[in-house]
């Protein structure tokens, strides 16, 4: 990947929130535990939800959240793709490697590693560095400049990732529809019989309580971030990389300071990364089949489970026209006057 342009480096946010050191960042690894137990806990989901900074985690992702505040350190040349579970994040993983390696990965190349890796693998989670077999020590040891993922709401990141510069590109997605694909996830990974009703989700995420959530808190500080500081944040929607995806793979090959060259252009490139990397040719190779990743504590994620239908609207097949509407109506009052809009 080529090196990114600087952004103007800084040390305060809009909102003042995203430079905030906290005294949790320091704790040891006997004590992270510990604290967590301290945090108000609530059960709901399969796993229960663990409440620290107006979020919720599960264990496991908190424990990861924690030791990336400690561990972690960001360069001025990382690229961050950021999500909340569900809204697209294999799709951004595979887009954003693709374009951003092209020049050392031939698209057409028969050994480009998308045919032969899993996307969610080639882009490491900061807070889960351990779902592509690394820990801190050897995310700190790759390249620059690296690409990086997190599920992390915006306060939570490093505060140096803020006043270094980096370059975070956020997807979010029609709250609807990351319900459903939530719902199939986690009734997908429990694998017994206590599956998770569409109404006791649908109640939890209405509250604003779901894994990361609440939904709409987490989309509001990217978005404020990205209308403050375009050249930091690039702001996302599932549903409008849908609809062209060769337009958005153009929008980050230039956020990503590897624009396009005219010659690209005309050799129909942006259209490549996206045929590369749509449903339909990933769900074909074998690799995105089989295998998965063992995260500890009886969860075990198969490969397979990041591919489900791919679809704008599948929220229509699974809850009520009355449901839909009320979920629709709580997300507006929560964004109203920020100009987001789903
Ligand atoms: P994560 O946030 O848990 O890491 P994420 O990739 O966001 O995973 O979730 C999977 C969703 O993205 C699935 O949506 P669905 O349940 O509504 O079908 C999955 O199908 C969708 N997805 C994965 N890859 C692609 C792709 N290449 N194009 C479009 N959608 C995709």
């Amino acid at each position: 990947m080529a090196q990114p342009p600087a952004a103007a480096p800084r040390t305060s946010s809009p909102e003042g929130a995203t430079t905030q050191s906290s005294p949790d960042d320091a704790l040891s690894e006997e004590s992270l535990k510990e604290f967590i137990t301290s945090l108000p806990s609530r059960e709901g989901w399969p796993q229960p939800l663990i409440q620290y900074k107006s979020y919720w985690f599960n264990r496991n992702m908190l424990e990861g959240v924690l030791r990336a505040r400690r561990a972690f350190a960001p360069r001025a040349e990382d690229v961050i793709l950021a999500t909340q579970p569900k809204c697209g994040t294999t799709w951004l993983k595979a887009l954003a490697f693709a374009v951003a390696t092209r020049s050392r990965h031939g698209l057409g190349a028969p050994d480009h590693p998308l045919l032969t890796r899993h996307p969610q693998h080639l882009v490491p989670f900061i807070e889960i560095p351990g779902v592509a077999g690394r820990d801190h020590a050897e995310l700190g040891a790759l390249p620059s400049p690296r690409l990086l993922a997190t599920h992390m709401p915006m306060s939570l990141l490093t505060p140096e990732t803020w006043s270094l510069g980096c370059r975070v590109v956020y997807l979010c997605r029609d709250p609807k529809d990351t319900l459903v694909s939530r719902l199939h996830f986690e009734n997908m990974v429990a694998q017994d019989d206590s599956a998770l009703s569409m109404e006791d989700a649908f109640g939890m995420f209405c509250e604003g309580f779901s894994p990361k959530g609440p939904f709409w808190d987490h989309c509001l500080d990217y978005w404020k971030e990205s209308m403050a500081r375009p050249d930091t944040v690039l702001f996302l929607k599932y549903e409008e990389i849908k609809l062209d995806p060769a337009r958005v793979v153009k929008m980050l090959a230039s956020f990503l300071g590897v624009p396009l060259t005219e010659e690209e252009e005309s050799c129909g490139v942006a259209q490549e990364v996206a045929t590369l990397c749509s449903f339909e040719k990933l769900t074909r190779l074998q690799v995105n089949q089989v295998g998965g990743v063992d995260h500890g504590n009886k969860v075990y994620i198969y490969n397979s489970m990041f591919y489900r239908k791919g679809e704008v609207g599948d929220w229509a097949n699974h809850m009520s026209r009355e449901m839909g509407e009320k979920l629709d109506r709580i997300v507006q009052e929560k964004l109203q006057g920020s100009g987001l809009v789903f």
